[in-house]
């Protein structure tokens, strides 16, 4: 048997049993049309953890029809939306009542840390779903100012079947970013989680129906992105794709929108985003900042769209900073993820592994400096040491691709100005960081770095209520916020004579 089937891990914490593994469509739980399966693995070990379904154009041909009923002749979308926050807050509580069981199967399903499982991305997860909750009986239009004997009134209503196509990388966070504003919209939906990781959005999809979420309001199609992706994204009936990925899939999906029904895009797409550290920083406050941004948050590996993967340095500082980095690398520790003192996991597979070992090869050969790190370590699993580089120039790959890995690339530079140009030197435009006590700096840099988000003096810091998203290739759209529910809703205008009609 693999370690991934015995009852406890090491740490104690109790091995979650894999309940689910079907597709979900309708409110039930069913094989693929084909019969099919695929594996998904335990990235500590690389075993086989499961048998899941995989779905294909025939899936979610099935999906679309239960979601396109329940959204032209359902409860959902018609129902008030006091009610359907009524309803979601229910599957919110139910979810916090299992949140050591999914972050047990996050963990071993994705390799992420399970104490951060446990006390954030499960209860970021149903605070996402109390948020939108709470906003779906304060979806109001507006009153229209028109000249002549009429009025006007717009109507916000919800834009119909919604399929979200969902990574690996936060299959818990991400799927309610996407899943719940398109429930407190009123949307019906398939979700396509990643094949890595289509643990948890199965769990999710029951505790749905236990909440009382309608059958056919949120559909789970698992399986692979070209079969079961690829038909969403083509799907005659789909009114919307909400995707976050890679920026070469997100290509195929606008252009698989523009060959089918012109349905509606939003992409959350890669980034290489840049941490900005100004002389005038505290060092010590400034190092810790820094790899928070890249190896944080002790589970992320790296693989977090919003990594700070660029770090530029005045050069009053920088070789302090460069000392006080190398020293900080010393105490970090690698290991299972389920283990409550370990600082960083496993990759999530094999092909993300050697992805990342293959660009700090590629760095090494373009003339750049390991100062930590640069190996994978463990005799199993998919586990690399927090890398940082120096000696980095721009133009390196290193310098401008999205590595998805605990690689830092670290550099000097001058005057202001040049870090303003160099950090918007890329293809990118996702995430920021700087780091000063200036608040003139600060407010200068903020406004001209062409990125979704930017943090001053911190790094990832999120909330329900911060809307998130790129600028550039990072794509476009925004999760997060009041700003997401816009994704899921059309405005309607309603206009009627005052005085009766002219005709
Ligand atoms: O992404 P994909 P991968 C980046 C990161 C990473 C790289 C590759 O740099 O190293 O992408 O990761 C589905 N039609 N990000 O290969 O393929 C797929 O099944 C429709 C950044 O895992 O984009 C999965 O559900 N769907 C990112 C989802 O797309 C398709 C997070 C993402 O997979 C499809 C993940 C198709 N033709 C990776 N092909 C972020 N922005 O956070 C695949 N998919």
């Amino acid at each position: 048997a693999s370690e991934a089937n015995s009852s406890s891990t090491g740490d104690g914490v109790e091995m979650p049993e894999i309940k689910f593994t079907k597709l979900f469509i309708n409110g039930c739980f069913v094989d693929a049309v084909s019969g099919e399966t695929f594996e998904t693995r335990d990235p500590r070990t690389g075993e086989v953890i499961a048998n899941i379904a995989a779905g294909n154009m025939e899936d979610v041909d099935l999906a679309v029809i239960a979601a396109r009923k329940a959204f032209d002749h359902g409860k959902w979308p018609r129902m008030s939306g006091f009610e359907r926050g009524r309803i979601m807050m229910k599957y919110a509580d139910l979810i916090d009542q299992h949140a050591e069981e999914l972050a047990a199967l996050e963990c071993l399903d994705a390799g992420k840390l399970f104490l951060l499982n446990k006390i954030l991305d499960v209860p970021t997860a149903s605070n996402m779903v109390r948020y939108y909750a709470g906003a779906a009986d304060k979806i109001h239009g507006e009153t229209l100012k028109m000249s002549g004997e009429f009025q006007g009134y717009t109507l916000r209503e919800p834009i119909g079947v919604v399929g979200h196509i969902i990574p690996w990388n936060f299959p818990t966070i991400i799927f309610f970013f996407k899943v719940a504003p398109a429930l407190a919209a009123g949307c019906t939906m398939i979700v396509k989680p990643a094949e890595q990781t289509p643990l948890t959005a199965l769990y999710y999809a029951h505790l749905a129906k236990q909440a009382g979420i309608p059958d056919g309001v949120l559909n789970v199609v698992t399986g692979f992105g070209h079969t079961a992706g690829a038909a969403i994204t083509a799907h005659m009936d789909v009114d919307k794709v909400s995707f976050t990925g890679s920026t070469e899939v997100g290509r195929l999906v606008m252009e698989a929108a523009a060959r089918s029904n012109l349905k509606s895009v939003s992409l959350e797409l890669g980034g290489k985003s840049p941490v900005i550290i100004f002389d005038d920083a505290d060092v010590d406050m400034a190092v810790d900042l820094a790899r928070r941004a890249i190896f944080f948050n002790k589970a992320w590996m790296g693989e977090i769209c919003v990594a700070g993967s660029r770090v530029y340095v005045q050069e009053g500082i920088y070789d302090e900073f460069v000392r006080k980095i190398a020293e900080s690398s010393k105490n970090w520790i690698i290991g299972d993820p389920f283990d409550a003192h370990v600082h960083q996991g496993p990759q999530v597979d094999k092909k993300q592994f050697e992805k990342v070992l293959k660009y700090i090869d590629h760095g090494q050969r373009e003339g750049a400096t390991i100062l930590t790190g640069g190996k994978p370590c463990g005799e199993k699993g998919f586990y690399i040491e927090p890398t940082i580089f120096t000696d980095v120039k721009d133009d390196m790959l290193i310098a401008k691709d999205e590595i998805f890995g605990p690689v830092m690339s670290l550099m000097k530079f001058k005057t202001i100005e040049e870090a303003i140009e160099r950090a918007n030197n890329t293809r990118y435009g996702l995430a920021a960081g700087i780091v000063t006590k200036d608040l003139n700096i600060a407010n200068r840099v903020s406004r001209s770095i062409r990125a979704g988000i930017i943090w001053i003096n911190c790094y990832f810091a999120f909330d329900d209520d911060c809307p998130f998203g790129g600028y550039k290739m990072s794509g476009f759209g925004r999760d997060g916020g009041m700003h997401a529910l816009e994704k899921y809703l059309h405005v309607k205008s309603v206009v009627t004579p005052i005085y009766g009609s002219p005709w």
